[in-house]
């Protein structure tokens, strides 16, 4: 991780080197808190934050359903995203909000800690490598289940549900695979480690339903908007593996993957990015960046800056 100067913490601006926790902290022992994923892209008119206002608002509702009371509203957290990107001075640069239950008595019902607030950003280049980007990368579909629904809440971007998505991508990554694909527990696809995945098939574009333990992905959104507008027939629905296998096309989508392609799963060859891929790939890269007007509703500019700045 490359080193910024600020980190935005419990309402301050820190040096990055002081946003500490304590090794008592709930959140450490149990993985109690949340988090979100965002990145700032740079725009002819200055840096737009893609899709900031539901990132905040799926970071509340991910508090919400782990009991955690949020010291700040959406509002709040916007424009400290702001103050923090002002000062940091960077164009691009992925943001990490995280809440997490604090320092102060131990045992997993432990009541009354603080909840603690932070923002860090900083420069995160491809999640998935260049390579994979442009060429595609080879998946493998994993022994560990997703976590189910009666579980851990999987609409909430909770910090101790990624031990399921560490668990399946280094047992993916030891075998020699870039990625993992989880199931669910009656043996449908869910996501990747950190991503969303969608399946072409005889130019209809399918990806699983919310009900698939699936964290419900802002890009994923994204693209079924996109795709929809562009005339593809996009379908939510329960994929099996061999969906995976028999796949015209596979994708991963994400904030930080963006929109990555599979070319091979458990060994069947998908084949190089395809002509839908590689049309959704570009009209995402174009929309983050500001180059089409057609979704501009989703760059969010620094409150300070006019429209004609
Ligand atoms: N599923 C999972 C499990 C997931 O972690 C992400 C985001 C998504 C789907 C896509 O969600 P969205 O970003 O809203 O489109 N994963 C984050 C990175 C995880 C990591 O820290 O590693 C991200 O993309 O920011």
């Amino acid at each position: 991780m490359r080193e910024t100067s600020k980190i935005w913490m419990n309402g301050e601006l820190v040096d990055w080197a002081d946003a500490t926790v304590h090794v008592g902290t709930h959140g450490l022992h149990y993985g109690s808190g949340v988090f979100e994923g965002i990145r700032a892209y740079d725009t002819e008119r200055g840096t737009a934050i893609f899709r900031l206002t539901e990132h905040m608002e799926r970071f509340a509702n991910s508090a919400k359903l782990l009991y955690l009371d949020l010291p700040y509203g959406v509002e709040e957290m916007k424009s400290a995203s702001w103050d923090l990107v002002g000062a940091n001075g960077l164009p691009e640069c992925y943001l990490r909000p995280i809440a997490f239950v604090g320092y102060g008595e131990l045992g997993v019902g432990s009541k009354g800690n603080p909840v603690e607030v932070a923002i860090m950003s900083w420069p995160w280049g491809t999640y998935l490598g260049e390579e994979g980007l442009r060429n595609g990368i080879r998946a493998k579909v994993s022994s560990w289940e997703r976590v189910g629904a009666n579980v851990i809440p999987h609409v909430a971007k909770a910090t101790g549900v990624y031990l399921n998505s560490m668990l399946a991508v280094g047992e993916a990554t030891r075998a020699g695979y870039e990625e993992a694909i989880l199931l669910t527990h009656d043996g449908y696809v869910a996501d990747g480690s950190g991503e969303n995945i969608f399946v072409v098939k005889d130019g209809v574009i399918a990806t699983p339903d919310l009900s698939a333990s699936i964290l419900p992905g802002i890009t994923r959104d994204t693209i079924i908007q996109i795709a929809q507008d562009l005339g593809y027939q996009v379908v939510e629905k329960q994929l099996i593996r061999t969906d995976l296998y028999l796949a015209d096309e596979l994708f991963m989508c994400g904030t930080a993957a963006e929109v990555t392609p599979i070319r091979e799963v458990d060994d069947h060859l998908v084949g190089p990015p395809g002509p839908v891929t590689l049309e959704l790939q570009q009209a995402y890269l174009d929309t983050v960046h500001g180059r089409s007007e057609r979704w501009s509703q989703w760059l969010e500019y620094a409150p300070s800056r006019t429209k004609a700045a």
